[in-house]
């Protein structure tokens, strides 16, 4: 088991034309940041507490439209073979005819989780 600790989110080009972006970063399927980002703005994600995850987690960018459906500017993953690697980031990078998008998150850092290890030192008498 590992856990992912996310660093910052850098927005170099938002996906909506005219203003900023609703980004919200999804990790496995549930939201853990969400925030109003434009050219140039870098979020810190130390508010988001480390995700714990077992072979590899899976994290998804989107920015909010309303009434469209989202946009899904990008996919990536976070791998347990990644652990002692040091920090790590990605480029999301999207493009469409009607819009593109760039967003680096970086860096994450995927440490082995200590969870597992807290009842090993436990033994039973017997
Ligand atoms: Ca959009
Ligand atoms: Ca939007």
């Amino acid at each position: 088991m590992a856990s992912l600790h996310f660093k910052s989110l850098m927005c170099i080009d938002t996906e909506d034309i005219t203003g900023s972006d609703e980004t919200h970063l999804v990790v496995s399927g549930t939201t853990r940041w969400r925030g109003r980002m434009n050219d140039g703005d870098a979020v810190s994600l130390n508010v988001v507490k480390p995700i714990p995850f077992i072979n590899r987690a899976r994290i998804d960018l989107f920015d909010d439209d309303h009434p469209d459906p989202d946009d899904h500017v990008g996919t990536t993953y976070a791998l347990l073979s990644e652990i002692g690697k040091g920090e790590i980031e990605h480029t999301f990078k999207y493009n469409a005819p009607l819009g593109s998008a760039k967003y680096v998150l970086t860096p994450w850092n995927s440490r082995r989780s200590h969870y597992c290890q807290s009842n090993s030192g436990h033994r039973t008498r017997g």
